[in-house]
C-alpha cells in the first residue's frame, strides 16, 4: 500500500470497473509468493513439479486459443492514426477506452485484484522506469515476480509522484473475439483483456519495455530494442559487449547464453549473458552507448532447448521456473519439450492437457506436438550460470556493437558489415525474417521486419527510423553495426552453419572488425568477411568453400529484396527519413 494519491486513485478507478471481491497488494516477499503458489496449485492453475528434480518449478497450461502475442489485436492509441502510422493497428483514445470499459465491467467479479509495483531496470538507477499492473490472475502475478523487480521499494522510489506505467490486465472471459491489448503511450497506459498468455498480459515486458519505452526513448533521447545484450571475455580478462535484435524465436536467448567452441575454452574464452531480449540505451558520459536489460528474468522458447544447444538455459530452468504449455511427464512429475532429448515420456500429458502418445510424434506435422512450439519458461535471470557480473550494474555495458539479424534461407550471408551508422539504420530497416511461432498467424512466410521491431514500436515506423538517425549524430563513439544469419539453407532445406556456439566465430570477427583487427571484402550489400577469416577449426564437414558459400552475395535476390523494400517503405509512408531512400537507391546502384 501507498500514500501515492496518483496510484491510489487510479486503482480506485480500476477496481470500480472490474469490481474484484478483494484487492491485493504484492509486496514482494517470498511467504506471499509461496501462499500464491499454493493457491494456485489448489484450483488447478498450475502443477507443482517433482520438487527434488525442479525445486520451486511449476508448469501452466494456457488456454488452447490463447498461445501467442497477437499482432492483430495489438493496438497503439495515440490521438491521431499518423502518430501510430501505417504499420501499427490503430484505434482512437477515447473509442478504445469506451469499448474496453465496456469488457472491463464487473470482469474480476468474484476475483482478486493483484495490485503489482515493478520495475524496469535497477531500482532507483537513472535507467529505471516504474509501472503498476493490476490483474486478476496468479500466474502472471507470479511471472511478474520472476521477470521483473518487484516489491515495496518500487513504491518508495515512486514517492508521491505520477510517473509511472498504468497496466490492466483483466482474464476476463479469454475470448478470442474480445481479445485486446492496447497501449496509450500519451497516458503512459496500457490495457490488456481476455489473454493470459506471455507477451499479451506480462505487461512489462514487451507493452511497456519495448512499445511504451520506446515511445518514451525518442521523447527523451535514448533507444528501447529488442535486443540481447552479451560480453565476450578475451583470454587477457577484457569483456566487450555486443546487442543483437533477432526477431522473435530467432536466436536471442540462444546467442545470449553461447557457450564457446572447445578450442576458445581452452584459450580462455568465456561468454556472459547480460540480457535476452529487450535492451534500454543510452549515450554514456564518455560518447559510447551503453546498454541495460531492464528485466529480471527470462521468458524463453523451450523447444530445441537441450544440453547441447543451451546448456545455460536449461540450467537456469532447473530451479524456480514456470514452464508454460510444455508436455507432462506424469511418471516422474517433470517436463519435457521437442528437441529436449530423444526419450519422450510414455505417460505423458500434452499442452492442451490430454494425453499425449509419443509414438504418433511426427516432426513435420506440429500440431502432433506434445509441447505448443512456442512454449516456454520463465526464468530467473540470476539462475544463469553465465550470467554477467554486470547484470545489476545500474549503468549498464558499454556496446561495441550492434548486431542485426533474421531466418533467410537464402538472400542474407553468414555475416556482413555497414559502412557507417546511418548505412547501419538502413540494414536494420530492411530486416526480414521468416515468421516463427511467437506470434499467431502463419508461420514461415517472409514478413520485413526493421530492427526486429516491427510488433513493438510503439508509434510511427518512420519516425522510429529517423529517431535512429538522431541517435547516431548523439553517440561520438557509437558502435558500428553488424547483420547476421545463422538460417541459410542448402538445396534440401537443411542449415548449413551449425550456429549456437558456432555462432562464436562470427562474433569474433565482429568484435576484430570493430578492433580494426581484421580486413573485409567490400560488397554492394556491406564489408563481407574473408572466408579464411572466420575460424572453422574443430568444425565438422565445414570447409573455406562451405563459408565462401555461406557469405556469397547473390545479386538476383538481393534485386527482388530492393524492390521489395520499396513496397515496404511506401507502405509504412511518408514518414521515411529520405536518408534511408538515399541508401536504398545506393544499394540499388550498386547492385546494378
Ligand atoms: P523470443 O523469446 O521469442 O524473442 O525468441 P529468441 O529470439 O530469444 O529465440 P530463441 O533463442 O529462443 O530461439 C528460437 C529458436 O531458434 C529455437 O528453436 C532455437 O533452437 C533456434 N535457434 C537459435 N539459435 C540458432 C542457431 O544458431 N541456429 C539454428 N539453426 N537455430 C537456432
Ligand atoms: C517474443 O515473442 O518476442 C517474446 C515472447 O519474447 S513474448 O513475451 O510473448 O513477447
Ligand atoms: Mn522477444
Amino acid at each position: 500500500m501507498t500514500k501515492n494519491v496518483h496510484v491510489n486513485k487510479w486503482i480506485d478507478e480500476m477496481a470500480a470497473m472490474t469490481q474484484p471481491d478483494k484487492i491485493v497488494w504484492i509486496d514482494g516477499s517470498e511467504e506471499q509468493a509461496e501462499a500464491l503458489r499454493a493457491e494456485a496449485c489448489s484450483t488447478g492453475e498450475m502443477i507443482k513439479l517433482n520438487q527434488e528434480k525442479l525445486p520451486n518449478c511449476y508448469l501452466h497450461r494456457t488456454a488452447v486459443n490463447d498461445v501467442a502475442r497477437v499482432e492483430g489485436r495489438t493496438f497503439i492509441c495515440t490521438p491521431t492514426k499518423e502518430e501510430a502510422g501505417n504499420i501499427n493497428n490503430w484505434m482512437e483514445p477515447g473509442e478504445c477506452y469506451a469499448k474496453l470499459s465496456k469488457l472491463y465491467t464487473g470482469s474480476m467479479k468474484g476475483r482478486t485484484m493483484y495490485v503489482i509495483p515493478y520495475s524496469m531496470g535497477i531500482v532507483g538507477s537513472d535507467f529505471a522506469k516504474y509501472g503498476i499492473e493490476l490483474t486478476d490472475s496468479i500466474y502472471v502475478v507470479l511471472n511478474m515476480l520472476i521477470m521483473t523487480r518487484v516489491g515495496n521499494n518500487v513504491l518508495e522510489a515512486l514517492g508521491d509522484g505520477a510517473d509511472f506505467i498504468k497496466g490492466l490486465h483483466a482474464r476476463a472471459d479469454i475470448d478470442e473475439e474480445n481479445r485486446y491489448i492496447c497501449h496509450f503511450p500519451q497516458d503512459n497506459t496500457i490495457w490488456s483483456i481476455n489473454s493470459g498468455y506471455g507477451g499479451n498480459v506480462l505487461l512489462g515486458k514487451k507493452c511497456f519495455a519495448l512499445r511504451i519505452a520506446s515511445y518514451l526513448g525518442r521523447k527523451e533521447g535514448w533507444m528501447a530494442e529488442h535486443m540481447l545484450i552479451l560480453g565476450v571475455q578475451y583470454p587477457n580478462g577484457d569483456i566487450k559487449y555486443i546487442s543483437a535484435a533477432f526477431p522473435s524465436a530467432c536466436g536471442k536467448t540462444n546467442l545470449a547464453m553461447l557457450i564457446p567452441p572447445a578450442i576458445y575454452q581452452n584459450l580462455g574464452y568465456k561468454v556472459w549473458c547480460v540480457g535476452d531480449d529487450i535492451a534500454w540505451l543510452r549515450v554514456g558520459k564518455d560518447g559510447r552507448l551503453w546498454a541495460v536489460n531492464p528485466e529480471n528474468g527470462f521468458f524463453g522458447v523451450a523447444p530445441g532447448t537441450n544440453e547441447k544447444s543451451n546448456p545455460n538455459a536449461l540450467h537456469t530452468t532447473m530451479r524456480d521456473t514456470i514452464f508454460t504449455n510444455v508436455v507432462h511427464d506424469v511418471d516422474n512429475n517433470t517436463v519435457w519439450w521437442e528437441g529436449l532429448d530423444n526419450n519422450p515420456p510414455k505417460n505423458a500429458i500434452d499442452w492442451k492437457g490430454n494425453k499425449w502418445d509419443y509414438t504418433k510424434y511426427d516432426k513435420k506435422d506440429k500440431s502432433t506436438c506434445g509441447a505448443h512450439p512456442n512454449s516456454r519458461f520463465t526464468a530467473m535471470a540470476t539462475n544463469c550460470p553465465c550470467i554477467s557480473s554486470e547484470f545489476n550494474n545500474p549503468t549498464g555495458v558499454p556496446i561495441s556493437a550492434i548486431v542485426f539479424g533474421g531466418r533467410r534461407a537464402k538472400t542474407a550471408p553468414l555475416v556482413y558489415q555497414s559502412y557507417n551508422w546511418q548505412h547501419g539504420t538502413f540494414v536494420g530497416s530492411i530486416m526480414a525474417s521468416e515468421t516463427t511461432a511467437a506470434a499467431a498467424g502463419a508461420v514461415g512466410v517472409v514478413r520485413r521486419d526493421p530492427m526486429a521491431m516491427r510488433p513493438f514500436v510503439g508509434y510511427n515506423m518512420g519516425d522510429y527510423f529517423a529517431h535512429w538517425l538522431d541517435m547516431g549524430k548523439k553517440i561520438p563513439n557509437a558502435p558500428k553495426i553488424f547483420n547476421v544469419n545463422w538460417f541459410r539453407t542448402d538445396d534440401e532445406g537443411n542449415f548449413i552453419w551449425p550456429g549456437f556456439g558456432d555462432n562464436m566465430r562470427v562474433l569474433l570477427w565482429i568484435l576484430a572488425r570493430c578492433a580494426g583487427e581484421v580486413d573485409a571484402v567490400e560488397t554492394a550489400i556491406g564489408y563481407v568477411p574473408k572466408a579464411e577469416d572466420i575460424n572453422i577449426e574443430g568444425l565438422n564437414g565445414i570447409t573455406v568453400d562451405t563459408i565462401k558459400e555461406l557469405l556469397t552475395v547473390d545479386v538476383a535476390s538481393w534485386k527482388e529484396d530492393v524492390a521489395n523494400i520499396r513496397e515496404f517503405y511506401a507502405q509504412i509512408g511518408d514518414h521515411v527519413p529520405a536518408e534511408l531512400y538515399e541508401e536504398l537507391d545506393a544499394l540499388a546502384k550498386r547492385l546494378g
